[in-house]
């Protein structure tokens, strides 16, 4: 993953000082892009140790359709508690506008299932694509997330806003589009999710993979990730191989896959970095 220390420097070097929403401060840059070949390994960091469990059970849940924070916290992921309310409630976030996005005359699009039935059918397709962007779900941000839930709409606008997948030579690639992106905590777990998922709409389509490819808007390391016990000491650590990605079963449908199905193999980091949240 030499791509993503590139990453970092690039942000460190060319990013210019930038204020947000959270009140944190960036340095950010605007517009760039990576691609891993996902026959070379599975995309998880090395120079840092990072939460398989999370990142995997964060995409199940994804594809579940739900967006009830109980379930990942039952599981023991804590990633999404910042913006949930205390029902555990995040609005109308990935789940519900992957699998069931409201249209006005009531109808609802399980954007998914359609998806799937396309590659099988129509592999040649140019519009194998789902979006989270929902303009009329988005939260109004002079509110806070949990004002947000509460009034219908999104605890947190999509980061992950769109993405298309290709299929050429019996290969499957994928491009997601993220508007926002936080480099250091949450571009390593977005790589691996959307590599995961690459993998497992490949298992449902009879395809190999191909490429996983990330293209990003604001680009961004958070003031508080600028220190010599984060970052740099990124920087300063050698990536080692990749691990592997099996699967243990094919499920019926790409909503059947169960943590005890998806194995990350040969996975040997170094030690994780703690680095706060900005919320
Ligand atoms: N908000 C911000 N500021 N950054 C993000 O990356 C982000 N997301 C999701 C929604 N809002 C965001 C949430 N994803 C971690 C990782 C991903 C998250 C949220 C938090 C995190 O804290 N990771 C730690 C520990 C993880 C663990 O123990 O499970 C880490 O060290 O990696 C991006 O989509």
């Amino acid at each position: 993953m030499r791509v993503y220390l590139d990453l970092l420097r690039d942000v460190l070097d060319t990013g210019i000082d930038k204020a947000d929403r959270t009140g944190v401060g960036t340095r950010s840059v605007f517009g760039r892009q990576i691609r891993c070949d996902l026959n070379e390994g599975f995309p998880l960091l090395t120079t840092k140790r990072l939460h398989v469990k999370s990142i995997v059970c964060e995409l199940l849940w994804f594809l579940s359709g739900s967006t009830d924070n109980g379930w990942l916290q039952a599981q023991g992921v804590r990633i999404w508690n910042e913006w949930a309310n205390a029902d555990g409630a995040l609005g109308p976030i990935y789940g519900a506008q992957w699998r069931s996005w409201a249209c006005p005359d009531g109808r609802v699009i399980d954007q998914l299932s359609e998806l799937i039935e396309t590659i099988r059918t129509r592999p040649d397709s140019r519009r194998l694509l789902v979006s989270a962007w929902n303009p009329a779900d988005l939260p109004d941000e002079s509110m806070s997330p949990q004002e947000n839930v509460r009034a219908g709409r999104m605890s947190l606008a999509p980061c992950h806003c769109l993405f298309q997948f290709y299929v050429a030579r019996g290969r499957l690639s994928c491009q997601l589009y993220q508007r926002s992106a936080d480099l250091f905590l949450g571009v390593p777990f977005n790589i691996a999710s959307y590599a995961l998922l690459t993998h497992l709409v490949a298992h449902q389509c009879d395809l190999q993979v191909g490429e996983f490819i990330h293209t990003f808007g604001d680009l961004h390391l958070y003031r508080n990730h600028l220190q010599e016990a984060i970052v740099f000491e990124q920087l300063r650590r050698e990536p080692r191989a990749l691990p592997r990605l099996r699967l243990a079963r094919r499920a019926p449908t790409l909503f059947d896959y169960r943590l005890e199905d998806i194995e990350i193999l040969d996975y040997n980091p170094h030690p994780g970095i703690r680095a706060p949240i900005a919320v």
